[in-house]
């Protein structure tokens, strides 16, 4: 039975990624951890507190519990790295080098995600391929670009198994992302239950590729699971299931929740960002490489969305 410890578990894909594992793996072979006690992770399966820049604490959370596959969730978002790309690069390539480092020393399979954040202006804007460009103009992104190097160098140098999609903007109802770009299209629901009003950083017509977050945690456990005879790719396969702007995804949000209205206030630096990713990623390579098939598209996800969403409203949990 695989033993997975999960870094940075308290974040926005963590949270669910850690429930979702405990339910595939056994709860007590799944480990979380983050910088901050986290009651929920801590009441069903195993919590530690961990700063994953601290190498040795790191280390030993991995020998004492026989960890065999490490998932490094830990990031600073596009938007916030920008406004301080020195901490972006210690933080996201500090626990990147940790995780790797580890992995090569414990003999463990290890997960980074990257983003279509690792693309930039000069990359193919639709159907952007496989394998193409990569010149992010964001520190985020240039993170994203070597960690998908390094984990190929890793696994080519030293054998580590290390595997990598790369996330479109994700969409999700139990812990909200923070300092992304895409991070709209999450708080657009909150705000059409909560208010019915949304002050929209995007503009209008800006396309990005998103996705729902059961797919991406399906995402996580196909790709690890995948026969690695298979595997052509390796850091990092294109991932999709939708591409929308603000103003389709809201007309759909609104045939639900028709008062709801919206404002555009448009920030320059999460806009110059959006302009500089692609409108929709070729995810064919995972799709054949291991079966990549997502199930959700955007009305779907819409109706669950605003029914979690208002099931928790109605409970005073917002
Ligand atoms: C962000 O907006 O920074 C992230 C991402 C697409 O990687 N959600």
């Amino acid at each position: 039975m695989k033993k997975i410890l999960i870094v940075g578990a308290g974040g926005q894909i963590g949270s669910e990624l850690t429930m979702h594992l405990r339910g595939i793996y056994g709860n007590n072979n799944v480990v979380a951890c983050d910088l901050k006690p986290n009651e929920k992770l801590g009441a069903n399966g195993p919590f530690e507190i961990l700063d994953a820049l601290d190498a040795q604490g790191f280390a030993k959370l991995v020998k004492d519990h026989q960890i065999d596959a490490i998932y490094n969730l830990v990031a600073l978002l596009s938007a916030t790295g920008e406004k301080n790309p020195q901490l972006a690069w210690k933080i996201n390539i500090g626990a990147l080098m940790n995780t790797l480092e580890i992995a090569r020393e414990y003999n463990c399979q290890c997960f980074t995600p990257s983003s279509i954040g690792a693309f930039g202006p000069s990359s193919p804007k639709d159907g952007t391929p496989q394998d193409t460009v990569m010149r992010p103009t964001t520190i985020y992104g240039v993170c994203k670009v070597l960690g998908e190097m390094l984990g190929d160098y890793y696994f080519q140098r030293f054998g580590v198994d290390a595997r990598s999609v790369r996330f479109p903007g994700l969409i999700s109802n139990v812990t909200l992302p923070g300092g992304g770009t895409t991070d709209y299209a999450v708080e657009v629901y909150y705000e059409a239950v909560k208010s019915k009003h949304f002050v929209c950083p995007i503009a209008p017509e800006s396309y990005m590729d998103m996705m729902y977050m059961p797919d991406a945690l399906n995402a996580c456990v196909q790709l690890m699971e995948a026969d690695p005879s298979k595997l052509v790719h390796r850091n990092s396969f294109n991932i999709a299931s939708m591409s929308f702007t603000p103003e389709i995804i809201f007309a759909n949000i609104k045939k639900y929740v028709p008062e709801l209205t919206i404002e555009y206030n448009v920030d320059p630096v999460k806009q110059a960002i959006a302009d500089s990713w692609p409108n929709s990623l070729d995810d064919s390579c995972a799709r054949e490489e291991w079966g990549w098939n997502p199930k959700w598209d955007m009305d779907a996800m819409t109706q669950d969305m605003l029914k979690v969403i208002g099931e928790k409203h109605a409970k005073g949990l917002l």
